[in-house]
């Protein structure tokens, strides 16, 4: 099995890890940490790379030993070298690195004083307060060190939409290839875009179940088959993603996709109302007495029991089901809805495309513009732009859109905002550009009261327009900064202010429960994807399933605006 590009990319991570554990050389774990970046963005699949004899020594910050690295990688699936280090490191210690507050250079002492190797065993160690008397640690630290352990206890367990999608696509398009094969579809959690996915349940029509399955256990991905029948088998990927497999007959088809797709908290209120009507409902389909009234398609099944089509990504028991009752449903968000992408980097920070092609990228997605919003000076390691370096871009610019047709690209910027409120560049740069979007990388930790406020008063700056990735975390990874969203959004929309949904799958940020409540409060929220290459301005989709989660419509969302619309809008006043 080739390994997909975020293999590649958690590899190279561990090392790093590894390595800075081991208390390496810091520009060694750090040309791994850039490497790793560098593949999560690529445009392309590394796979077809390699088999193309691409060079990837021409990729940003991949010199000969890594690209050789990589092919490694790439080709076995793993790294050799990152064996011969783990067999040197407790396994968990790279896990426990992880949590917000500790350093390896912390874990290193954590685990030269205490020999502490586990997650487990330093919860021991700091409920039974042994952390606190290390050297550089205290009563603080112990506390936060109890606060991490508690947040990461559901990490792991589940895994990010795109890397769902990653697992998914050769799956289905390998299982397609059975004779006799005619609906195919990924239910569950994947189908209403939740942010992460613990298991994947995958749906199918074939009058020979038992062919399916054959095929389903032989897949050359597999680690482990948990249970094989006719009807439903289970296996485990070498990755340890869980997938179940229904087979179902065609007349059923509906009823089955409704059941799995879930959540199981809407299919029990669903429940619930059929039998209200003396109908009973399961997978098989809706009935009443012994005949089947409803099943072969899900629009059926919700209109047999009196109810609207509820799109998957609403299916949460969140009010739903009585909409849908009330024919009160929102019009959902599309992704052809979107006019524009309002958060992109070019190769002038840390980007890995030009600004001409970028603009082509976005034109042949039907974009009528795309905002160039590169970092400023703080992100130093991103080369963040300085008041001089973004005049010279905003010239270019200028000069490209002359030449582009039906794309116009928007000069923007991502302005830190600083400690105190204030941000990164000054006004008279600032003003002179089409928005300004601003965010949060420095100073993570204040405490709720200092945060919300840092961020309101940043918002007082007459040329703040959108607030990028609201709550910072990172899915997975790192926890949400502490901050009162509810207030700033309030905030926001006093002055005219909005707030991005970043689309990256990485983050996700604002939460579908935040979307909901910006929603709630009128407040207009950007889509944005916050590309560092052609390729990520398509993780707009991700974005869209997460406002759609959320209950946005068209009109909620910023940048369903022309450019002639969206800027009167960003002209605050
Ligand atoms: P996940 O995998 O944790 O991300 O979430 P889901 O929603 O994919 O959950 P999963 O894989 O356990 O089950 C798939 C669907 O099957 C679930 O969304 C609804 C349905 N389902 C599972 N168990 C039950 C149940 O006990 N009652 C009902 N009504 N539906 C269930
Ligand atoms: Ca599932
Ligand atoms: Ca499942
Ligand atoms: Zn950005």
């Amino acid at each position: 099995m080739p390994a997909q590009n975020s293999d590649v990319k958690d590899i190279l991570n561990k090392m790093a890890d590894l390595l800075e554990i081991d208390g390496a050389n810091p520009f060694r774990v750090r040309a791994y940490r850039n490497a790793a970046r560098t593949v999560s963005n690529l445009p392309k699949n590394l796979t077809e790379m390699i088999e193309d004899n691409e060079d990837l020594t021409k990729l940003s910050g991949i010199g000969e030993d890594l690209a050789g690295k990589i092919t490694e990688i790439v080709e076995t699936g793993t790294l050799s070298q990152l064996k011969k280090l783990q067999e040197d490191t407790p396994p968990e210690l790279h896990e426990l690195m992880k949590l917000e507050g500790l350093g390896p250079k912390r874990v290193r002492v954590l685990n030269r004083e205490l020999g502490i190797e586990t997650l487990d065993q330093l919860k021991d160690a700091a409920e039974s307060g042994k952390v606190e008397t290390l050297e550089g640690f205290g009563k603080k630290t112990q506390q936060n060190v109890l606060e991490a352990l508690n947040q990461a206890e559901g990490w792991g367990d589940r895994i990010k939409l795109v890397e769902a999608e990653e697992r998914a696509e050769p799956l289905t398009k390998y299982l397609k290839k059975t004779k006799g094969i005619k609906e195919i579809t990924i239910a569950g959690s994947f189908r209403r875009r939740k942010e992460t996915v613990g298991d994947l349940d995958i749906l199918v029509t074939c009058k020979k179940g038992a062919r399916v399955m054959e095929r389903f256990v032989a897949y050359e991905d597999v680690k482990k088959v948990i249970s094989q029948g006719d009807t439903r088998s289970t296996i485990m990927l070498n990755s340890g993603l869980h997938v179940d497999l229904r087979v179902v007959p065609q007349v059923s088809y509906g009823s089955a996709l409704h059941y799995f797709t879930g959540s199981k908290n809407h299919n029990i209120a669903v429940r619930k109302i059929a039998n209200g009507k003396g109908f009973k409902i399961n997978e098989y389909g809706v009935f009443k007495g012994d005949d089947r009234v409803a099943g072969k398609n899900e629009k059926d099944v919700y209109a047999k029991v009196g109810m609207a089509y509820v799109e998957p990504e609403l299916r949460e028991n969140q009010g739903e089901v009585a909409a849908a009752q009330q024919d009160a449903l929102p019009d959902l968000v599309n992704l052809k809805d979107i006019r524009g992408d309002l958060h992109s980097h070019t190769e002038a920070t840390d980007g890995h495309n030009s600004l001409e092609e970028m603009a082509e990228a976005a034109k042949k997605r039907g974009y009528e513009y795309l905002a160039v919003t590169e970092h400023s000076k703080k992100v130093a390691m991103a080369k963040g732009l300085d008041a001089k370096d973004l005049a010279r871009q905003m010239e270019a610019i200028d000069h490209l859109n002359e030449k582009l047709k039906d794309i116009r690209l928007l000069k923007g910027i991502e302005v830190d905002i600083l400690e105190d409120g204030g941000l990164d560049l000054p006004d008279d740069i600032l003003k002179e550009l089409d928005l300004r979007i601003c965010s949060i990388h420095y100073n993570r930790n204040l405490s709720r009261e200092k945060q919300t406020e840092r961020i309101i008063r940043a918002m007082d700056n007459p040329y703040f327009n959108i607030l990028a990735h609201p709550s910072g975390r990172l899915i997975n990874e790192r926890e949400p900064y502490a901050v009162d969203l509810q207030k700033v959004m309030q905030a926001a929309k006093d002055r005219r202010c909005f707030l991005e949904l970043n689309a990256h799958p990485d983050r996700l940020d604002l939460s579908d429960h935040h979307c909901k409540m910006a929603k709630e409060m009128n407040l207009k929220v950007a889509i944005s994807t916050d590309a560092h290459s052609v390729s990520n301005l398509n993780f707009m989709r991700f974005g869209i399933g997460q406002a759609r989660r959320g209950w946005l419509e068209a009109a909620d969302v910023l940048n369903t605006r022309t450019w002639k619309q969206l800027k009167k809008l960003l002209h605050r006043r």
